[in-house]
């Protein structure tokens, strides 16, 4: 009896210690907002009302300097999530999967659920929600649509009477209705806040768990069309709102940097032609964009609600990050898709327990450096593919620099940014990286706008030298690893 006693009493230790060990690794809640730009009052501006990002960057490190690796939303996602770089011929498109470019490596989600993590994931995380399945302990699940790969309905989200022949009509792929709409209904008719909904029952039964878990939940707007309810957009006065002060192409800009926007030109009420957005056009879409942010920031205010409510917010990691830029009429330009920093720099706010909290740092980071850094933060070994860098010594020392230099690219331009410079080559055929069409360099120390193009500055000779071999090396080591 007495010897009983004693397996019993090993035994619930052994329960015990082993499920609290388990269970005391740091949840991760990984929250993706689409097209979000740094225009938010965490990196220095005050026009977009974002209170609860805010408050959550009281808890956090945010980068003001981190940059995505390819600006367009399914390839810059296959990027984070497997930890490799995008190439010419692999993460290029919208509609880039990570399990069909780049299989043979583990995502992210993979990786801890193969290290005891409970892996979870709502709204819009890979492109495709039927993305690389296997990574996840259970259905990846969105609103309404839980398992259509065709999403035209996501971004036909009109809530309006008067456009609901948005959803009836059999429009062409690509062609939406309106590129804005304010009906006066509650968060929850709009699909994000249908999403919000799910994720707090989500963390309701994820708070029950025996295991730690890692939770993608999916944002679609500030995505087009901008779609949000009215007092959103009551909490600007569009009169006041200010325009670009870049709104024109910089001097020298070489051909390549020309765009003409076809995403927001989809919409029927843009004019689909290759004129300027005017002004009075120009104003509507700011301030369609800044209430979309406003509607998101309250969801995510929700989901940190919630978080506190349940007792999980102080073991939980949270990664805020979105998947590329915006141009809301800088260099004539709306939308992403292009080499200059409106659409390459990123929002990214990573809220760790142990680590700085309430400040910035000016480190160079990279989304690429995403998953290493969570896989740090987890105390779990990185697989050995990936090829970006853990960002715990900024999370750490905000004076710590982590990367030298980092690199994106969009279907013809190269890109590496410094320090102090970007640079980006332009090719004929992107596809091959052949026959170079024009370059640009601009120095973010003295023109952070990006309104001088310095490439055949003879000052900027040697600049441009170094950063000129710096891709070239890049694109070199880039195409080696994709041949192993
Ligand atoms: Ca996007």
């Amino acid at each position: 009896m007495k010897h009983f006693h004693l397996l019993f009493t090993l035994v619930l230790a052994v329960l015990f210690f082993g499920c609290s060990s388990n269970k005391s690794k740091p949840n991760i809640l990984f929250i993706s907002i689409d097209d979000l730009k740094p225009e938010l009052g965490i990196f220095g501006e005050d026009h977009i009302s974002s209170p609860n990002i805010d408050q959550l960057a009281q808890d956090a490190v945010r980068f003001n300097r981190a940059y995505c690796n390819v600006p367009i939303c399914g390839a810059s996602r296959a990027s984070i999530m497997t930890g490799v770089y995008p190439t010419p011929t692999r993460f290029v498109t919208y509609y880039a999967r990570a399990d069909k470019e780049a299989d043979q490596y583990p995502t992210l989600p993979e990786t801890l659920k193969d290290n005891g993590y409970f892996t979870t994931t709502l709204g819009k995380i890979f492109h495709f929600p039927d993305d690389s399945v296997e990574g996840w302990s259970e259905l990846p699940y969105r609103p309404d649509f839980p398992n259509r790969i065709d999403q035209q309905e996501l971004w036909r989200d009109y809530q309006s009477e008067e456009l609901a022949w948005t959803k009836t009509q059999n429009l062409p792929q690509g062609v939406a209705g309106p590129a804005w709409e304010a009906a006066d209904v509650a968060d929850s008719i709009y699909y994000d806040g249908k999403t919000t909904q799910l994720a707090l029952k989500k963390l309701e039964q994820l708070k029950n768990l025996d295991k730690p878990f890692f939770f993608g939940l999916g944002y679609i707007r500030p995505h087009l069309p901008f779609n949000a309810p009215k007092k959103y957009w009551d909490l600007y006065d569009e009169d006041e709102i200010t325009l670009a002060t870049n709104h024109y192409m910089p001097k020298n800009a070489p051909d390549g940097a020309k765009f003409n926007f076809s995403e927001l030109r989809s919409y029927t009420n843009i004019a689909n032609d290759n004129n300027l957005i005017d002004e009075a056009q120009a104003r509507k879409l700011r301030h369609g964009y800044y209430a979309c942010v406003s509607f998101i920031d309250a969801q995510i205010g929700k989901v940190i609600h919630k978080l506190k409510e349940l007792d999980l917010y102080d073991n939980t990691i949270i990664v805020l990050w979105g998947d590329h830029g915006f141009s809301l009429g800088e260099h004539t330009h709306w939308g992403k898709h292009t080499c200059f920093d409106q659409s390459l720099r990123v929002p990214l706010m990573i809220k760790a327990p142990d680590h700085l909290a309430g400040v910035s740092t000016q480190a160079l980071a990279s989304l690429i450096d995403v998953y290493p850094t969570v896989c740090a933060l987890a105390g779990i070994e990185q697989p050995n593919h990936l090829e970006g860098k853990s960002l715990i010594p900024a999370l750490k020392d905000r004076q710590a620099v982590v990367n030298e230099q980092i690199f994106a690219r969009y279907v013809k331009g190269e890109t590496v940014k410094n320090d102090r410079f970007i640079y980006t080559k332009y090719y004929k055929n992107g596809a091959k990286c052949e026959t170079p069409t024009g370059a640009m360099l601009y120095d973010h120390a003295n023109d952070p706008e990006e309104k001088i193009n310095l490439v055949d500055a003879p000052e900027h000779r040697e600049t441009v030298n170094e950063l000129k071999a710096l891709l070239a090396t890049h694109m070199q080591t880039r195409f080696e690893l994709k041949q192993n």
